[in-house]
């Protein structure tokens, strides 16, 4: 009898079972890193460690220990060869990413119980089946943008989602820190952006026909210190915080806080408080230089914070109503010599890339940036379909491929009426499972600017962790085996293959306390009389 193919998620390259007694783990069994693998031994002492309660003491084992290498020519930094027989575990990586790869691997071979925080039970014996797994992923941009802005996440929240990117392989963390309803950056020299702009009285929850708001203040922050735990619970595992601070639209937290940054000669900015509903906001920031060095200030400090290559600048949905009414902004587009207000957002956007630039960095916006012409270095996060992102790339900028229609995990799962998310669009686990992130109309040349992909989260209609939970699973696995393997055209596609392995992962995410939304049967609520989900409600109001 053939031994069966183990039912890893993300699928790797290939995998080869041979056979045979497996290799047994246990408290003889040493973890040992070579030059450049020794945040990944950390990792699997303190992960596994935790999950099987065995000390995977580095000196331990001398004959059976499970090994950690670089092996620089292995393709790529973050390609991983596992080897796995009686005697030995070998975890060979590229670099020391394709390490850590190759352990989240090794994890999922041991078993579901391999993911708990705690032994289910002492004295267990593990085993890991003799398998040679060679891997390596397709996309380097494999992303995550989470908006803590609509909806807080507490740190402790954002540290668990970095775990559970990691165990999907995904690399990039979009931190959707400020919108309309939040700013959720301390700022040491704006004190009064989380002194008032971290906090509303008031949130929308009802939905398009009745809506509902409950009176109750929601809001938080996260301390530079909370910041800087983040970013470096990341680096520990090979996660990029990219940061994203939206201008000039989504910002009427920040002028709330600071009205002078509004457009106060056509609005009283002084009577604005922090938003308390969704959609898109009229009150946009003034083109002034006010604006421009307040904000140089806070990206001086996020620059400070994040070492990441990418900055996002936001620049979606900013209506330009104001700007057109406000002398102000008018006498500074004459001023510049633009056409409209288009190309005033442009030159706004364009500031901050030079301004990036300067200081080493890389602007990336969403797609909206593209109007009015995009800045030199610019790179196009692109959203409303892939419009944004063939135009971006034919002219020779970066894109990462994040479309609504497939990839935007708010959206609800299913049209049934108990679904709990009013958002009328519906985007199955198989539509992103058959997402493809290079569109076929880019030239292999066009294609090489798609950077990779990534899965947003917004969280207008998530109010806390297990609804994120719910929105993100089990879409983020498949969303996860896109950007990671090699799947042939969407319509070549194994989804029954993909929905057998996911029977072995479903006891991974139980095991990992991930409140998914639940393949068949009943839903979460519908289990527990009175709570029930919200009825079907068409397209969100602002689109
Ligand atoms: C559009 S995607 C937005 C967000 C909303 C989202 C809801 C983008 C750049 N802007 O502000 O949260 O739709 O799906």
């Amino acid at each position: 009898m053939t031994p069966e193919t183990p039912k890893l998620i993300p699928a790797p390259l290939s995998a080869e079972t041979a056979g045979g007694p497996g290799f047994p783990l246990d408290a003889a069994t040493g973890v040992e890193a070579g030059p450049g693998a020794e945040r990944t031994a950390r990792w699997l002492r303190t992960a596994v460690g935790a999950a099987t309660g065995l000390p995977l003491d580095p000196a331990a084992g001398d004959a059976r220990r499970v090994r950690l290498r670089i092996r620089p020519d292995l393709e790529g930094d973050e390609a991983y060869r596992l080897t796995v027989d009686a005697e030995r575990v070998l975890i060979e990586g590229g670099g020391p990413a394709g390490v850590f790869y190759g352990a989240q691997t090794f994890r999922q071979l041991l078993g579901p119980d391999a993911f708990r925080r705690a032994p289910l039970h002492a004295g267990r014996v593990w085993e890991v089946p003799a398998v040679t797994v060679t891997d390596a992923p397709r996309f380097r941009w494999r992303g995550l943008m989470l908006d803590v802005a609509r909806h807080f996440m507490p740190k402790e929240g954002v540290l668990r989602y970095l775990d559970l990117m990691a165990a999907h392989k995904l690399n990039v963390f979009h931190f959707h820190l400020t919108d309309d309803q939040g700013w959720r950056i301390e700022i040491r020299r704006h004190p009064r952006l989380t002194g008032i702009g971290s906090w509303r009285a008031r949130t929308k929850t009802g939905h398009r026909a009745s809506p509902l708001w409950e009176e109750k203040p929601h809001g938080g922050h996260y301390t530079q210190d909370d910041i800087r735990e983040i970013v470096a619970y990341a680096a520990e595992r090979h996660i990029t915080v990219v940061p994203e601070i939206d201008v000039p639209g989504h910002s009427q937290a920040a002028i709330a806080a600071y009205p002078e940054l509004g457009n106060s000669d056509v609005v009283d900015t002084s009577a604005l408080s922090v938003w308390d509903t969704w959609g898109i906001n009229p009150n946009v920031l003034a083109p002034t230089d006010t604006t421009l060095r307040f904000y140089e200030g806070v990206l001086e400090e996020v620059l400070e914070l994040f070492p990441s290559r990418f900055v996002h600048i936001g620049g979606d949905e900013c209506p330009k109503d104001q700007w057109r009414r406000s002398p102000a902004a008018q006498a500074r587009i004459r001023e510049l010599g633009l056409a409209d207000e288009d190309a005033l957002q442009s030159w706004f956007v364009g500031h901050f890339d030079a301004w990036l630039t300067a200081r080493g960095r890389r602007l990336i916006g969403w797609d909206e940036i593209l109007e009015g012409g995009l800045a030199e270095g610019a790179a196009v996060s692109s959203w409303r379909g892939y419009a944004g992102g063939i135009a971006a790339a034919r002219a020779g900028h970066d894109v990462v491929m994040c479309p609504e229609q497939q990839v935007y995990l708010d959206h609800r799962q299913a049209p049934g009426p108990d679904e709990p998310v009013p958002i009328g669009w519906v985007r199955t686990l198989e539509d992103v499972y058959r997402f493809e992130p290079v569109p076929p109309e880019l030239t292999p040349e066009e294609a090489r600017h798609v950077l990779g992909t990534q899965a947003n989260l917004w969280t207008e209609v998530m109010e806390d962790q297990g609804r994120v939970d719910y929105q993100a699973f089990p879409r983020l696995a498949a969303f996860a085996e896109v950007a990671w393997s090699a799947l042939p055209a969407p319509a070549e596609r194994d989804f029954a293959g993909f929905e057998r392995r996911m029977t072995a992962h479903y006891r991974r995410l139980d095991a990992l306390g991930v409140a998914y939304r639940p393949p068949a049967g009943p839903l979460p609520w519908q289990r527990r009389p009175g709570v029930l989900g919200r009825p079907l409600d068409g397209p969100p109001p602002h689109r």
